[in-house]
Parts: C-alpha cells; sequence; structure tokens
C-alpha cells in the first residue's frame, strides 16, 4: 500500500501566490491548486492536473513557481527533485548562484586555524571564539546534512559620484538583511513541501567559513586575492548559506585558478595579501575601516587613500571581473533592487554628520557596522588624505572632542593639510 498522500499549503511570498502540494513518498505534485492573486481584490482560483503539464513540459503556467518546472521535478526521485526544486527556487528568489554541499568540516579549516593562530584576524575575536563550530558545520545545527549556498551579485551599473570610496557591497541596503529574508522565504517554502525539515540560516550571522562551503557547493574559486571567484561572473558577489537536515544532491567543488596572476598582491596599497591566499587582516583597509574600533595605524593612513569604507582595489584589479566577449557576465549591474546605490552625502557633510543623522541616514545600511565614531574617524583621514583647505573647519571641531581617537585623527589630518608635497595621485587622477 502507498502511503497516504497529503496535502500542504505553501506561501511563495516572492510573488505573493499560494499553492498546495501534494507529497507523496517519492514523489511531489501529482495535483497543484494554485490560487493565483493578482490583487487582493481579485483573487482567480485555478485547479491544474500534473497530466496535463507532463504533455506540454514547456508551458508552466505557475507563476508561483517561475522557471520551476514541475512536470520535469515529478518525474524524479525526491532527493533530485528538492535538490532541483530548492535551486529553481533560490534562483526565482534572486540569486544568480546556487549549489548544494554536504555539511561537512570545510576543507581549509585547518588553513583557518593557522590564520587565526598567526594573529592575522587581528580583533576580530569572534573569529577565535567561534572556531571550534566554524571548522564544524553540523554543530550549528543538530542533524544538518546539506548546505545550500547562494550567491547574490552587488556589482553597480556605475559608481556613485563622491569625492570619497565606499566598496560596492555597501552601497545599497546590507546585504545580510536581503539574504537572511530570501532564504526565510526559501526555507518556509521547503517546510511546506516538507513539513519536518529543519534549517539554519548562517549569513555571518552564524559562525561557518562561507566561501569554504561555496566552493564545495561550486560557486566559486579561491583567488589569491582569498575572495572567491566564480569563472563566468568574478568576484562581486556575497555568499549565504541555509543549512538543512535533509540529504540533497551535492554539486562538485568549483575548480579553476590565477595561474601566473599576481595584479591583486601587486596592487594592495597596503601589502595585507602577505602571499597568495594569505591575508594579513591587520593591514587590510576593509577591516582597518570597518572591523577595528580604535585608531587606525599611522603607516596605513595615507595608503588608504580615498576609501572611507572597505576597500575593492583587490578585486578592481582582477581579470576575473572585467567583462569579455565571451564573459560578459563578469561585473554585470545586480538586479536585486535593494542592492542599489543609495544617494549618499559628501565628505564635508559626513564630518558634519551628528549620531542621530548617521543613524537615520544609514538605517539597513552595512555602513552602519562601523558606527558614527568609526566612520568619522575614517572621514578624517579620507579629508586629511585630500589636502583639502576648505575641509579645515570641519575637521578643527573634532580637535577637542571628548574621544580621544577623533581628537588623535583630527590632529594627523590637520597636519596632512600642511604638507607640501601634492595630494596622493588618486585625488589627481580623475577615476
Ligand atoms: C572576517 C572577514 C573579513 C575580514 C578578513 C578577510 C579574509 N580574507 O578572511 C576582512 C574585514 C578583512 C574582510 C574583508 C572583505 N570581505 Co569579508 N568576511 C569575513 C568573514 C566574516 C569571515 C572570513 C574568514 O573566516 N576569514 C578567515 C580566513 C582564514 O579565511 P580566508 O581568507 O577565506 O582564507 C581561506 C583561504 O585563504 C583558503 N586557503 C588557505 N590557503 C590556501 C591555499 C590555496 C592554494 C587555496 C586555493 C586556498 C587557501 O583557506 C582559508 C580558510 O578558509 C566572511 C563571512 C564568513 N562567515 O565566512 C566574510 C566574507 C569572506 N567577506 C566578504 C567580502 C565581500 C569582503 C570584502 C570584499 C568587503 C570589502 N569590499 O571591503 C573584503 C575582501 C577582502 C579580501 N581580499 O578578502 C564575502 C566574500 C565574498 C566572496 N565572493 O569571496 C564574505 C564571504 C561575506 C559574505 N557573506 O559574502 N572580511
Ligand atoms: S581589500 Fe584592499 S587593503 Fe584589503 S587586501 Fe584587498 S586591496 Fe588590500
Ligand atoms: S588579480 Fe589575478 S591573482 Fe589576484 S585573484 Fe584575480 S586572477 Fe587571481
Amino acid at each position: 500500500m502507498p502511503p497516504a498522500a497529503k496535502w500542504i499549503t505553501c506561501y511563495t511570498a516572492i510573488v505573493a501566490h499560494s499553492c498546495n502540494f501534494r507529497v507523496d513518498d517519492g514523489r511531489i505534485c501529482a495535483r497543484i491548486l494554485c490560487r493565483i492573486s493578482r490583487s487582493a481584490a481579485q483573487p482567480v482560483q485555478k485547479q491544474l492536473e500534473i497530466g496535463h503539464l507532463l504533455n506540454k513540459p514547456h508551458a508552466i503556467p505557475f507563476p508561483c513557481l517561475r522557471g520551476v518546472p514541475l512536470c520535469e521535478t515529478a518525474r524524479m526521485n525526491s532527493t533530485a527533485a528538492l535538490t532541483r526544486w530548492i535551486k529553481l527556487y533560490a534562483q526565482a528568489l534572486g540569486f544568480e548562484l546556487v549549489g548544494v554541499a554536504p555539511a561537512q568540516p570545510p576543507p581549509h579549516a585547518d588553513s583557518f586555524l593557522l590564520w587565526l593562530a598567526q594573529g592575522y584576524g587581528g580583533t576580530m575575536d569572534y573569529l577565535e571564539r567561534t572556531a571550534h563550530l566554524r571548522i564544524n558545520p553540523a554543530a550549528l545545527l543538530e542533524g544538518a546534512r546539506s548546505a545550500v549556498v547562494v550567491g547574490l551579485n552587488y556589482a553597480p551599473a556605475e559608481l556613485p559620484d563622491t569625492d570619497y570610496r565606499i566598496a560596492r557591497y555597501a552601497l545599497g541596503d546590507d546585504y545580510h538583511l536581503v539574504i537572511r529574508e530570501k532564504l526565510e522565504m526559501l526555507l518556509s517554502a521547503l517546510q511546506a513541501l516538507v513539513p519536518e525539515v529543519q534549517g539554519r540560516i548562517c549569513v555571518d550571522s552564524a559562525p561557518v567559513l562561507e566561501r569554504d562551503l561555496a566552493m564545495l557547493a561550486g560557486l566559486g574559486w579561491y583567488g589569491k586575492n582569498t575572495c572567491l571567484i566564480n569563472t563566468p561572473r568574478g568576484s562581486y558577489f556575497v555568499i549565504g548559506v541555509l543549512l538543512l537536515t535533509l540529504e540533497l544532491e551535492y554539486d562538485t567543488p568549483a575548480q579553476g585558478g590565477c595561474g601566473t596572476c599576481r595584479l591583486c598582491l601587486d596592487a594592495c596599497p597596503t601589502g595585507a595579501l602577505v602571499a597568495p591566499y594569505q591575508l594579513d587582516a591587520r593591514k587590510c583597509i576593509s577591516y582597518l575601516t570597518i572591523e577595528l574600533r580604535g585608531s587606525i595605524p599611522e603607516e596605513y593612513r595615507a595608503p588608504m587613500g580615498k576609501w572611507l569604507f572597505g576597500c575593492d582595489i583587490c578585486q578592481e584589479v582582477c581579470p576575473f571581473n572585467r567583462p569579455r566577449a565571451h564573459q560578459p557576465l563578469r561585473a554585470q549591474p545586480t538586479t536585486e533592487p535593494r542592492l542599489q546605490p543609495r544617494s549618499l552625502p559628501t565628505l564635508a557633510e559626513i564630518l558634519q554628520m551628528s549620531e542621530t543623522e548617521f543613524a537615520e541616514r544609514f538605517r539597513g545600511s552595512a555602513i552602519k557596522r562601523t558606527k558614527w565614531r568609526g566612520l568619522i574617524r575614517n572621514a578624517l583621514i579620507v579629508a586629511g588624505n585630500k589636502r583639502d583647505p576648505t575641509l579645515r573647519p570641519l575637521i578643527e571641531q573634532y580637535l577637542h572632542h571628548d574621544d580621544p581617537v577623533l581628537r588623535e585623527t583630527a590632529a594627523w589630518a590637520l597636519a596632512q593639510l600642511e604638507l607640501v608635497e601634492p595630494a596622493p595621485a588618486e585625488y589627481r587622477v580623475a577615476q
């Protein structure tokens, strides 16, 4: 006797429709009830037989599962069907990259522990505190079997016209929130199909070696700049992980490599890429401007140039981020509405910003991570590097600030205005 089939409901919030899936043992979607509510006022009821679909494999009239060929998945066994369904659903949610890896200790766990032991993590103590979890994803979710790994493109169509630089990933809304929301939708839709499945979403929020899992899931390979590179798309994508207590079909790890190239190592202005695949975060502008709470060591201030928040230099020089006739997807602008660049204040406006204005202006933005104090500290350094005398009064207001870091950085910035040599090259050459 086959097990009794049951009807369950899935709410696919992406397009505000709801569907009922029938799940038999080993097969999904024998028949689908689909309610299409194009507007809340005029819901439309539709009933579709899977047999009808099987006769027309390319006519898939399911706006609620746009692009998910249920007719195809219905023919497969459940592991393959669910894996395919998850991937198509993730793509429908806007993830350009999706792959699945086993939830096993990551292959570079030893390199990670060595990196910590060398002190390369600087003040990021949380990496050390959670190291035992980072090297064992199964410890984050009891019974975890699979890691669904997604990649979201954040490349902007063009860089904002500002007198400072912000890393591309931080130009729009905070990607942590965007990815989390999408993965929550994926998890709840999946739980509607398979109610017993447990999941845990990790977007920096849970300790996971995201790049290692992404590499295993086939999303990309490690570049010498330590970024994960996808050969057709480049490296301008952020990563999210959904751990699941579900056995899925696993992808093969990504293959690729830099060859003899070392452009990123030579371009890094602070020498943070101490060797291929080795980043000393204590020297990295991204760490200095975002993670470090105290004063930025003086030796790194001039090399920071215009970088106010984060740094993209080792990705900008990377040939994999340059579109080619045969690789048109590289650095292609993101289509995610929430990652489109927000309007940004000028450097002078930032230097005049109160803590309250900062909180309002950067609500829902990754820039909030550096906090008001960190952003002002960074802005003082950029102002010093810019050597623009009109900024003098704005710098001077921090000479007597309560915060010793701001006082000290302001004094340094003023000293830069007195320098007789010209400003660094990036302020002289139009970018
Ligand atoms: C801490 C951290 C940082 C630190 C340290 C960066 C670093 N390289 O580790 C700082 C603040 C500097 C930073 C900067 C940036 N970060 Co960050 N960061 C993280 C975080 C939270 C942990 C990374 C980590 O564990 N580092 C520890 C070291 C040891 O790991 P690793 O450098 O990746 O080293 C591995 C490889 O080198 C490899 N390896 C070692 N030896 C060898 C040898 C060979 C031959 C090979 C192939 C590999 C290999 O093994 C190591 C262990 O996994 C992750 C999110 C997460 N939870 O994973 C995001 C993450 C790595 N960051 C990300 C981003 C976008 C950035 C920035 C681009 C932001 C910016 N523009 O300012 C820069 C990039 C700087 C750079 N060149 O890496 C993305 C990367 C996306 C991608 N496509 O790669 C992540 C995954 C966040 C996310 N959710 O998307 N970051
Ligand atoms: S992000 Fe900037 S400072 Fe950090 S390694 Fe890359 S080029 Fe160097
Ligand atoms: S710039 Fe060259 S060496 Fe660096 S990551 Fe890109 S391909 Fe690899």
